[in-house]
Parts: C-alpha cells; sequence; structure tokens
C-alpha cells in the first residue's frame, strides 16, 4: 500500500468527470498501478481490478461528489456511528480472505471468493446517485457487476421470491458490533424482480479503485432507486428465501424503515420529510425525485402497489 501525501489527498478531489477521466488515462500512460494511488482511503491490500467499461455517458457525470468526501462522509454502524468513523475505523474491517456463502432456494448453492467474482464476470463503471435515508445524496462512479448476472449463476428455483444479504460478523474486531444499534450482523433483502433488475449492482470500487473499507469492502450492494440502507455493505452471505426476510433496520424501527424504502418525496420518514435533500458538497437543498430519479426503469416494478403503505 502506498502512503498517501497530503497532495495525493488534494488530487483526489475532483468534482469533474472529465478530469477524473484524464487523471485516469494518464495514469494509465505513465504505467501507474492505479490501486491506492487515488483515493485517500484504506482499500484492500491485495486485491487488482481487471479493467471496466467506464460510463462516460451518464447524465450524472458532471455532478460527481469528491472522492475525499465520499470516502471520509460514510454510514457503516459496524465501524462506528459518526459520519467520520468509519474511515477512522477502517482497518478494523478485515478483508482478506473473503468469500460470499450463497444457499437456499438455488440449484447450485456454493461459495464464490471474492477473486472469482473480479475474474469471471465483467466489470463495469456506473454513476449512480446514491440518496440517504436522512436527507443528504453523492453521485458516484461504482465499478461493479450487475446483480442479476452473479445470482443467475447459483440457478433461484420458482420458490427464490427473495434474496437475503448479510454483511461480516466480527465483534471482535468491528467496534460498533460491540453495542446493541443495531441487530447483527446487518441484514438487507429484495425481492426477486429488485434483485434481477439490470440497475442493481454488486459493487467492488468506486472512482477507479478498488472500493475503500469504509465504504463496504470488497463487495457491497448498490440499488441506486432505494435509500443508501438498503446498500448493503461487506457481503459474506446472499441466501434465496420463499418469504420476504427480515430486515436489519425493519426489525429495529419498522415505522421507520420499510422493507422496500423506495425513495420516495411524497412519503415522509415519520420525523422528517423526505421531499428535499442536500447533496454533499452543496449549500442548497434541490428536490428529491421519485425513486431517486430513476422512476423510468422502475416504477413499472410497483405497478399496483400503494407505496405509502409498502414503503
Ligand atoms: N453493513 C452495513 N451496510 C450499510 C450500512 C451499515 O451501517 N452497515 N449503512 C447503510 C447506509 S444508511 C447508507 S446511507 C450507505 C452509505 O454508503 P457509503 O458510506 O458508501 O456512502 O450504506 C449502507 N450500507
Ligand atoms: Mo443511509
Amino acid at each position: 500500500m502506498l502512503i498517501k501525501t497530503q497532495a495525493a489527498i488534494k488530487e483526489s478531489a475532483v468534482t469533474d468527470y472529465a478530469l477524473y477521466q484524464r487523471r485516469r488515462d494518464f495514469l494509465k500512460i505513465a504505467g501507474v498501478a492505479l490501486t491506492g494511488t487515488v483515493l485517500p482511503s484504506i482499500a484492500p491490500a491485495g486485491l487488482q481490478l481487471p479493467g471496466y467499461q467506464p460510463d462516460p455517458d451518464s447524465a450524472l457525470k458532471n455532478q460527481l461528489t469528491e472522492a475525499i468526501k465520499v470516502t471520509s462522509y460514510n454510514n457503516f454502524y459496524e465501524l462506528g456511528t459518526g459520519k467520520d468513523d468509519p474511515l477512522k475505523n477502517a482497518a478494523k474491517l478485515k478483508t482478506e480472505p473473503w468469500a460470499i456463502t450463497v444457499e437456499g432456494e438455488c440449484e447450485r448453492p456454493g461459495v464464490l471468493a471474492i477473486e472469482d467474482l473480479l475474474a469471471k464476470f465483467d466489470l463495469q463503471e456506473r454513476i449512480y446517485r446514491l440518496r440517504c435515508v436522512e436527507a443528504w445524496s453523492m453521485v458516484i462512479p461504482w465499478i461493479g457487476i450487475e446483480l442479476g448476472q452473479v445470482l443467475k449463476r447459483f440457478q433461484p428455483t420458482s420458490k427464490a421470491k427473495y434474496v437475503e444479504f448479510v454483511t461480516l460478523m466480527d465483534p471482535d474486531n468491528l467496534p460498533g458490533q460491540r453495542r446493541a444499534v443495531l441487530d447483527w450482523p446487518y441484514r438487507e433483502g429484495l425481492r426477486m424482480d429488485e434483485a434481477m433488475h439490470p440497475l442493481s449492482l454488486l459493487a467492488v470500487g468506486l472512482y477507479g479503485e478498488v472500493l475503500p473499507n469504509q465504504n463496504g469492502a470488497p463487495v457491497r450492494l448498490v440499488v441506486p432507486w432505494k435509500y443508501g440502507f438498503k446498500s448493503i455493505k461487506s457481503i459474506v452471505a446472499i441466501r434465496f428465501h420463499e418469504q420476504q426476510p427480515a430486515t436489519s433496520w425493519n426489525v429495529s424501527a419498522p415505522r421507520e424503515y420499510g422493507f422496500y424504502a423506495n425513495v420516495n418525496p411524497l412519503v415522509d420518514h415519520p420525523r422528517w420529510s423526505q421531499a428535499r435533500e442536500r447533496k454533499i458538497g452543496h449549500l442548497r437543498k434541490t428536490q428529491t425525485l421519485m425513486f431517486n430519479g430513476y422512476a423510468e426503469q422502475v416504477a413499472e416494478l410497483y405497478a399496483g402497489m400503494d407505496l405509502r403503505r409498502q414503503f
């Protein structure tokens, strides 16, 4: 791992996609290994990202949140409840070795090592807005694999109506898990059609680099039309279910955090409005968009549902 200098940290503070792209091209030409050179963060030392398809056409490419904010203002309760705790405690997350157990309602249950995930699936860059339930948002160039492509390999049966995701349980190392802030391990879930939707991503990197620990290394979910808490970090298990699985936030405060958690400016959180949000790095608040701006792609998944009741 390279030691980051102040200069390297400043250089990472790019907001403009073209600048980010030019810097990457320059590093490639200069033959610099990209991993660990740009982000001011603790990234797993051993992992390397193979080439990926960049996403220069995204309508969000000129709205990227600064890399330094993406990697230093986080929600990752296993590493502490303060926004700056995950970066401070990042080294406490042990990511090597890492594998995901896939089980439940599928023909071919198995264990997927992170190295195999990187070697066997096509990596893509996807610029997505992530909207936290706390009414702030970021725009992040993720690198990952379509979740559906991975799930298909395990051949879910016709009984598989839902899929559950589980975060690493390691209270000896993860300070947050020694306190009962949440029902550990962190668990999340999706309906099968949501999981198979091409927008759903298993992310392994961001800003051209291996995922930093504080952002959920080595592999996390990104479901851009749902509140951030659905995008579970540091996944060790995926389970197919016939029934809707229990999820950590829904168990801890069912009136505040529903199973669906679709971004919806018309349905307020019991303690605050969801109509507006603060883009991190901006002063003025902006209007929150239905399904976080992805309505055209995903609204049909919820046709006929009462989104006030099934929030
Ligand atoms: N395991 C785990 N996953 C998690 C969380 C968490 O505390 N633990 N926080 C969630 C919340 S509330 C948000 S907003 C996003 C934040 O992702 P980021 O820190 O990469 O921006 O991660 C989500 N995934
Ligand atoms: Mo969140």
